[in-house]
């Protein structure tokens, strides 16, 4: 039997977390063509979405040293059937957009499954082995399966990175949160059209102690994730509101 795997321990808001790499799983949110370059979803409903480039080293940066480890990674995609069955009238509706969800853009219809837009871009493209995982909603547990993959592996904690902060990444940990899971989200792996919704949003999840979880940047979180076993400066855990 493969000896128990030490824990990594990294610097992080509001205090330091802990996680065992063989019971966590990296979770990127929706690093679609559709939310990331121009002629999708995002800039359709007005948005600069060279706003989001920067997450995307860091996100590949973060999928290397997961993969070296050899970590359970769920990437997701946001999206709906062809036929639009899934696709809630409200949300067709809301936003205003230049091209509405299903309609034709230059990379294929707008936010539908199978379509060059909706599929994860090429740099962060899933190798053999790592789910990719449909969701209709904003949060990644809502009519999927993620729960019941994450049970299976014996998952406890998420690593949390993508697009958009406010969005389909908040939904998620909070999800998450209430489902028993401890959550990293990590701060420069996670990008918003608004960066000040983007700054209050990790703030969101830090405050109060943690109530949804931890952030902490690509930088503190690398170390630690590259030699499993290393402990970051330790500190007490502090109960500072946010
Ligand atoms: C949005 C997402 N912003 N992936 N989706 O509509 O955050």
């Amino acid at each position: 039997m493969a000896p128990p795997t030490p824990p990594v321990t990294v610097e992080a808001r509001p205090y330091p977390y802990s996680f065992d790499p063989a019971t966590t799983a990296l979770v990127i949110i929706d690093m679609q063509r559709d939310f990331l370059e121009p002629g999708g979803f995002g800039e359709t409903l007005g948005n600069d979405v060279s706003l989001l480039a920067p997450t995307i080293p860091v996100v590949g940066a973060v999928l290397a040293a997961a993969r070296e480890q050899g970590m359970t990674v769920i990437h997701t995609r946001e999206g709906h059937r062809p036929d639009l069955t899934d696709l809630p009238p409200a949300k067709k509706a809301r936003g205003n957009p230049t091209l509405a969800i299903g309609d034709e853009g230059p990379r294929g219809r707008i936010l539908v499954r199978g379509e060059e837009g909706h599929d994860i871009i090429d740099d962060l493209a899933p190798i053999e082995g790592e789910a990719v995982l449909d969701k209709p909603g904003k949060g990644a547990f809502y009519a999927t399966d993620l729960g019941a993959i994450l049970r299976n592996a014996g998952i406890k904690s998420l690593l949390v990175c993508g697009v958009t902060t406010e969005v389909c990444v908040h939904t998620t940990v909070r999800e998450a949160n209430d489902r028993g899971f401890e959550c990293l989200v990590i701060e420069d792996g996670c990008g918003s059209y608004f960066p000040e919704f983007h700054a209050m949003a990790l703030r969101m999840i830090s405050a109060q102690g943690g109530i949804f979880g931890w952030t902490a940047t690509s930088a503190e979180l690398l170390p630690g994730l590259s030699t499993p076993g290393s402990v970051a400066a330790e500190s007490a855990p502090s109960t500072t509101l946010a």
